[in-house]
């Protein structure tokens, strides 16, 4: 039989769409019931365990799963040691100490002697740590938000993404301790025919990632202007040019970085581009 490799994904919650769509995009087709705590691809070598994200990190470690999705925090927070093989880049937040509004906070050393709730106590802990500070570290499992309004803390260190849920409850993010997001891991005792199988997954998923942040962008220049549109373009190589029936002008091609793209879009234009299409990239090596 053929080698297969298992990953396991967050059933249900933040993780969990965008783990699947990635792995779709790598055009691999399975069936997610929402029910199901399995399911297999039937297209490529992949079997899925749908879990909660706690869960993960151990199960990988156990080779319950080969390979895992999971937030780089739940990772830090088990204290479970597994290689990382790719940061994932989605579902991006920040551990963030909060206090209420008013709190004279000047740095992680004004949290000496008080009391912290949340529910990363060891990276909490190891970030009081590093800095000298010893406090009280209230550990809860969920509402951390909640904990100094009813008296237990003085301070929380929270999840944070966009800072609406620390603003409704009072609350003010005072400095961010910590960044994670969704991150690749595995298991690193796998057999030859089992990481064989993860570089061709791994291969796909860059190939998927490095396409999510860039366009494609075709467009007519005037002859001249060429040696400007490929300084204002910049990155991967030289662009690809094509002479037009019309004489003195090129069909200029190439990908462009999308935090870049509208300032090539108007450079541009004052060069006197003309026709300007842009497609999105649907995979890309580089
Ligand atoms: O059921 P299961 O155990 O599988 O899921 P879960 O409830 O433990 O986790 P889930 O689905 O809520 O989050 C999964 C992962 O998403 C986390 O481990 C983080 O890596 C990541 N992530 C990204 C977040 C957030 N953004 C986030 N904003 N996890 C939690 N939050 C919470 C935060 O705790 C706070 O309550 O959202 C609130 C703050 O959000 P803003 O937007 O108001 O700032
Ligand atoms: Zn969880």
């Amino acid at each position: 039989m053929d080698t297969r490799l298992s990953i396991a994904v967050q059933k249900s919650g933040r993780l969990s769409e965008k783990s699947l769509d990635l792995i779709r995009s790598c055009g691999i087709e399975f069936n997610a019931d929402s029910r199901a705590l399995k399911a297999s691809a039937a297209d490529f070598p992949l079997d899925f365990l749908f879990v909660r994200d706690d869960d993960i990190p151990q199960y990988v470690a156990d080779g319950v799963a080969d390979i895992g999705i999971v937030g780089r925090n739940e990772l830090d927070e088990s204290g479970i040691e597994l290689d990382i093989v790719r940061d994932l880049r989605f579902a991006a937040c920040r551990l963030s100490i909060a206090v209420p509004n008013g709190y004279p906070y000047s740095g992680i050393g004004s949290l000496e002697g008080k009391r912290i709730a949340t529910s990363y106590p060891r990276i909490l802990s190891t970030i009081l740590k590093e800095n000298g500070v010893s406090a009280q570290v209230v550990v809860v499992s969920g509402s951390v938000e909640i904990t100094v309004e009813v008296g237990i803390a003085d301070a929380i260190a929270d999840l944070v993404s966009t800072g609406t849920t620390l603003k409704m409850n009072g609350l003010e993010e005072a400095e961010c301790i910590y960044r994670s997001s969704a991150v690749m891991i595995a298991r690193s005792d796998m057999d030859d025919g089992k990481r064989a199988v993860l570089s061709r997954l791994l291969e796909r998923i860059d190939a998927v990632m490095n396409a999510r942040h860039k366009k494609y962008i075709l467009f007519n220049l005037p002859e001249e202007k060429l040696p400007l549109a490929a300084a204002a373009i910049g990155g991967m190589k030289s662009p690809t040019v094509t002479p037009l029936m019309d004489k003195g002008w090129l069909s200029v091609q190439s990908a462009v970085d999308e935090d870049r793209f509208w300032s090539v879009f108007e450079e541009l234009k004052k060069l006197g581009a003309e026709g300007i299409l842009v497609m999105n990239i649907e995979k890309m090596t580089e």
